[in-house]
């Protein structure tokens, strides 16, 4: 069912050599402008009809009651409650020690550069609401936004007909035990456009985040320039870079809990050994069939974005990965710190036998919103850093600015924009300048 990508004795750069699944979000793009103009222009009324066209409920109004947030917590099964309390725990704690401090540097005596560290005033979260409905996920986004100090936070997931027109309950409750209140029955694209244009009901945001479709990815695409996003994610990657000190069931009960996502999800499994490659296969013939998601499963691990990799040692494995950046990369071998060490590229690492991705996805404290598509190369997984913005504060006293007046002036003249050069000429005269 997973296919076999043999690169032993192929040093080539192998970037091209492992398939990535696609996703057509240019073409989603000229889907959703239609919708979004439409919010733009109709606000709640716009929502309201496009609520009844995709989601099939027809509301009055798109918040939900705060009493209606309070009371999903009630109906919350105690275990998954205590699940994500802890999983909400344990978050804080890392993000926590991610806060910025401000930093000044005294370039000079009587001129200071300080770096502050800003939070964004008003962030919306969408969480979808479909097949894939995340309380994990509200957790992921909410927490590092709390913890760099987010003043005013929003979440949008779609209205559910079998939950009355509310968003699903248990995304409910975790924005409950979150401290969120403001939450609106909007999906999809609408739900960037009703965060990035602002609404009679719903005040504009300065940034969106949160995972989505095509379409919520297709409208982060097209709203860039009005709204911040965080990434448009794609669908969710595993790769493992196992020896045979690996444990082969272990290795492909970890390719399956990826491939559980999504039929496109990746599952890919890099190995110089062909024993751990036939064990996990055998391991897979065993525990597709056997897993709820089978359909789901098999069609992810069969399709061209997954594979099992042979390369010819570790050192060819760590290129093939770091080719690869893998939005979750396992290391499972054999000095399995050390070889983690040396990986540069993929959105998270988890090290060891006892580090599965699934630890990641709920409890570990790290964060689970992270790059996807080769992305890890250039960016970073969600984390108070997607809140904050650093601004330079620039105070120099006339002493400090007369020291380097006469250098500011010659770039001013060699870039030919003068003014720049008058600008500092008004306040230091050119005989005083060096
Ligand atoms: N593995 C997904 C996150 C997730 N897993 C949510 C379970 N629930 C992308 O990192
Ligand atoms: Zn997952």
């Amino acid at each position: 069912m997973i296919s076999r990508i043999d690169l032993r004795g192929n040093p080539a750069d192998p970037r091209d050599t492992l398939p990535r699944a696609e996703l057509d979000v240019a073409a989603a793009v000229e889907t959703v402008r239609p919708i979004c103009e439409d919010v733009r222009h109709r606000g709640t009324q716009a929502l309201i009809e496009l609520g009844e066209r995709f989601d099939g409920v027809r509301l009055s109004r798109i918040r939900v009651p705060r009493t209606a947030v309070e009371e999903a917590l009630t109906g919350l099964a105690p275990t998954v409650r205590a699940a994500l309390e802890e999983s909400i725990r344990r978050a804080r704690l890392v993000h926590r020690d991610q806060r910025r401090t401000d930093s000044t540097t005294r370039v000079v005596p009587g001129g200071t550069v300080t770096e502050r560290w800003v939070p964004v005033d008003r962030v919306g979260l969408y969480v979808p609401g479909g097949r894939a409905v995340y309380p994990s996920s509200v957790v992921m986004n909410v927490v590092p936004a709390q913890e760099a100090g987010v003043p005013s936070l929003a979440v949008a997931s779609p209205p559910q007909a079998e939950f009355g027109g509310l968003p699903h309950p248990t995304i409910l409750a975790a924005c409950a035990l979150l401290g969120v209140d403001e939450v609106y029955a909007v999906g999809g694209a609408q739900a960037v456009a009703m965060f990035a244009y602002g609404t009679d009901e719903c005040a504009r945001a300065d940034l969106v985040t949160g995972p989505g479709n095509v379409w919520v990815a297709a409208a982060k695409r097209l709203l860039k320039g009005v709204i911040g996003i965080d990434s448009e994610a794609g669908p969710t990657e595993i790769a493992v870079l196992a020896d045979d000190t690996a444990d082969p069931g272990h290795v492909a009960a970890d390719l399956i809990s990826q491939a559980e996502h999504d039929v496109i999800a990746a599952s890919v499994l890099v190995t110089p050994s062909t024993k751990l490659a036939a064990q996990v296969e055998a391991e897979l013939t065993v525990r597709v069939p056997a897993t709820k998601h089978a359909e789901r499963v098999a069609e992810a691990l069969g399709g061209r974005q997954s594979g099992i990799v042979l390369v010819d040692d570790i050192d060819h494995g760590l290129a093939v990965v770091n080719a690869y950046a893998a939005e979750h990369l396992e290391v499972i071998t054999a000095d399995a710190r050390v070889v983690a060490a040396r990986v540069r590229n993929a959105g998270a690492i988890f090290v060891g036998a006892f580090s599965p991705v699934s630890l990641g996805d709920y409890c570990a404290g790290s964060n689970h919103v992270l790059p996807t598509g080769g992305c890890a190369c250039h960016s970073s997984g969600l984390s108070v850093q997607s809140f904050l913005r650093g601004i330079h504060v620039v105070d120099y006293d006339r002493a400090a600015l007369a020291e380097v007046a006469h250098h500011v002036v010659a770039l001013a003249e060699a870039e030919d924009l003068p003014a720049h050069g008058e600008a500092v000429t008004a306040r230091i005269p050119l005989e005083e300048q060096a």
